[in-house]
């Protein structure tokens, strides 16, 4: 199924679904600044907050450990099927980094535990022709990211946050975290993991929002 065709049958559509697609038609948030300081930590037109919000489409799946499963298939030379126990047997590692929500807020320093992207490409060998990575997640959200921003040295299959096991609410037992982009590209809830030699936009993707979301250039929304 590709990955556009799965938005039309989600769960009825939330009023913040709503409002985020008229904020993409908008234009909402963009200040029209692109360049980054060195010094800058905060990136155009994004606030820092304390707290962490919870923001999703309004399903949060709910997933037992002992029914838990990722599947890493596509374009790789050794697709895996990992349960919990094969999952914590792989290399452990821990992260911190920004997030930034096209939203418009930002919150400093989480500390991830989880197993890095790179180390997971170790054990699954993308083939040559593969370019792109499809995140599928157990509430039927989707997003696409290239290779080269999934293996990025900041990303992580967390299973953990500042120590303990990730909420329910944040997307346990395990989510991507991708933190050099918009946060809408780390998928909560995650269930598969697909390499692919072409590209297909996710949920967000083609419902106004960019394809790459690099929030330091501000790219928030697919027109520009
Ligand atoms: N499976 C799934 N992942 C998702 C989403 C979602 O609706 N479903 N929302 C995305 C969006 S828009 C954001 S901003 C972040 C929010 O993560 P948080 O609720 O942990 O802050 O999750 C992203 N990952
Ligand atoms: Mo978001």
């Amino acid at each position: 199924m590709a990955a556009e065709d799965s938005n039309d049958d989600l769960p009825e559509t939330s009023k913040l679904t709503r409002t985020k697609q008229r904020w993409a038609q908008e234009g909402r948030f963009l200040t029209g600044r692109t360049a980054r300081m060195e010094s800058e930590r905060l990136p155009p037109g994004q606030h820092l907050v304390r707290d962490w919000p919870v923001l999703d489409l309004g399903q949060q799946p709910e997933i037992a450990l002992d029914r838990w499963q990722l599947a890493i298939d596509g374009a790789v030379e050794s697709p895996i099927t990992l349960d919990w126990p094969r999952f914590q047997s792989e290399p452990q590692s821990g992260k911190t980094s920004d997030i930034h929500c096209v939203t418009t807020w930002s919150r400093y320093d989480n500390r991830w535990t989880g197993v890095a992207t790179r180390d997971l490409l170790d054990l699954v060998m993308p083939t040559r022709d593969a370019h792109f990575v499809i995140l599928h997640s157990h509430d039927r959200y989707t997003t696409n990211i290239t290779l080269e921003d999934f293996a990025s040295e900041d990303a992580i299959l967390a299973h953990s946050w500042e120590g303990k096991p990730l909420t329910r609410g944040h997307g346990g037992p395990v989510r991507l975290v991708v933190p050099h982009l918009y946060f809408w590209k780390s998928a909560k809830w995650l269930k598969r993991i697909e390499f692919a030699t072409r590209d297909a936009p996710g949920f967000w993707e083609v419902n106004g929002y960019h394809n790459r979301a690099d929030p330091w250039k501000e790219q928030r929304y697919s027109d520009e």
